[in-house]
């Protein structure tokens, strides 16, 4: 499979690339060139640059296939084809811009039921650490969720997932932590996995059974860490459905002190962490997750500058989350311009879930990102791109560079900036999965 595109705006590319700003074809503050060429080989981008720098021999190529389109068109002649190289596809892009495809880089999208009830609670005044001490919150969607089979989760996750799809997006990380026990968690994870074989989309798993206290448990939170969480992420483990482990660092869930040693015996299974951290209240989150070198602290509303510098040096990534404080009307806005003087990377998702962030649109959340937490347009891009894939801890993806996935999106729009600044539009023109185009 062979595939070259042309005459694309082009943009998140690698540095090296984005250095080319002083050779002058690039519009630095975007890392943007302005009129490209992507070549896509074995699912793989395999070169790009400026059509000014296009190999001669695919100019070449180009110019004889004009031609013989030109001439099938007026004699139906098909037997001219003496070109060297041959492409299964060429996209002429014709000035659109071309991204790598978007990455949601935290999801709890497996779930059963819904919690409209609980939206309209909310409305009249309850708050949501109100609703969740009333048995309502994370633990009913538990009940839904336990009642579920495996293709009953699949199926309505589907249904979301496909609202993703459609976006532009290649990589969904899923979130277990609506079974709290170990059956439930582990048809939750086997739910998100089969996600990747019955769409063209990848998945990554976070264990997240550190969610909640289940419902009826008389235990203790260490009791529930110990005797139910550690065993399902073993048994999880064991059978290949974890990818990282994460926990809900807040008032309303577990302190640090509760999810260390769950984080203990992540790091002895050699898998990486993550955390729902200062969302709600400053709870020391961060600076666990910081001691655990986690790939990323999500939420974070609440966090100090020392938070702030303990993710810098270890080099975890901030996701921030406007679905959710959206939803929650909150006030308190994650401390963007820290991070930024930091240098701690920040990433963009949509949280997708039944209670506070029911969320499907990456392209809503970047500009939520920007009108509510004055990210820019650029971060907002480089959010659920680059930065998204280093949530992740994928190296192979969230960027334009030869030998990463062809995995891209091409967008009727001509600037970056138009995608965050829209409202409920969708400018997808090409999805291209794996060099496949869906
Ligand atoms: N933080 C959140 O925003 C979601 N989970 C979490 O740890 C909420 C999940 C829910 O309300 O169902
Ligand atoms: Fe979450």
């Amino acid at each position: 499979m062979k595939a070259l595109i042309t005459n694309a705006a082009m943009t998140l590319l690698d540095d090296q690339i984005t250095n080319a700003a002083e050779k002058g074809v690039v519009d630095e503050s975007y890392g943007l060139i302005p009129n490209g060429y992507l070549l896509i080989q074995d699912g793989l981008i395999s070169a790009l640059g400026p059509m000014s720098a296009l190999p001669e021999y695919l100019a070449e190529y180009l110019t004889k296939n004009l031609a013989k389109n030109l001439a099938n068109d007026m004699a139906n002649d098909t037997a001219n084809d003496t070109a060297m190289v041959h492409m299964d596809v060429t996209i002429d892009a014709n000035g659109r811009l071309l991204t790598p495809a978007l990455i949601d880089c935290h999801t709890h999208i497996v779930y059963g039921g819904d919690r409209a009830v609980e939206f309209e609670l909310r409305l009249n005044g309850a708050s949501y650490a109100e609703v969740a001490k009333a048995g309502g919150g994370i633990v009913s969607t538990v009940s839904a969720t336990r009642a579920q089979s495996v293709e009953q989760l699949l199926e309505g996750a589907l249904a979301r997932v496909d609202a993703l799809i459609a976006e532009g997006v290649s990589l969904i990380e899923v979130k277990s932590g609506y079974g709290l026990d170990v059956q439930t968690e582990l048809r939750m994870l086997r739910a998100a996995r089969a996600i990747e074989a019955a769409r063209p989309v990848r998945v990554v798993t976070s264990f997240l059974g550190a969610h909640a206290m289940p419902p009826g448990e008389d235990g203790s939170p260490e009791d529930y860490i110990e005797k139910t969480c550690i065993p399902a992420l073993r048994q999880a483990h064991k059978e290949g459905l974890v990818d990282a482990v994460d926990g809900f660092c807040e008032s309303i869930a577990f302190s640090a002190d509760q999810i260390a040693p769950l984080f203990d015996v992540a790091a002895e299974l050699g898998l990486p962490v993550k955390l729902h951290a200062e969302q709600l209240t400053r709870c020391g989150g961060s600076l666990l997750a910081a001691r655990h070198k986690a790939l990323s602290v999500d939420h974070v509303e609440y966090a100090n500058e020392d938070d702030v510098i303990a993710l810098g040096v270890a080099g975890s990534a901030a996701v921030m989350l406007p679905g959710a404080f959206y939803t929650l009307r909150e006030t308190q806005k994650p401390p963007v311009a820290l991070f930024r003087k930091h240098g701690v990377p920040m990433a963009l998702a949509t949280d997708a879930n039944p209670g506070s962030s029911p969320l499907t649109s990456v392209l809503l959340a970047m500009n939520m990102g920007c009108t509510l937490f004055g990210m820019t347009p650029h971060e907002a891009l480089a959010g659920v791109t680059r930065n998204a894939a280093r949530a992740l801890g994928v190296s192979d993806s969230g960027m334009l560079r030869p030998g990463l996935r062809a995995d891209l999106a091409l967008w009727d729009v001509a600037h970056p900036a138009e995608l965050s600044y829209r409202i409920g539009f969708n400018p997808l023109y090409r999805r291209i999965y794996g060099g496949q185009i869906t």
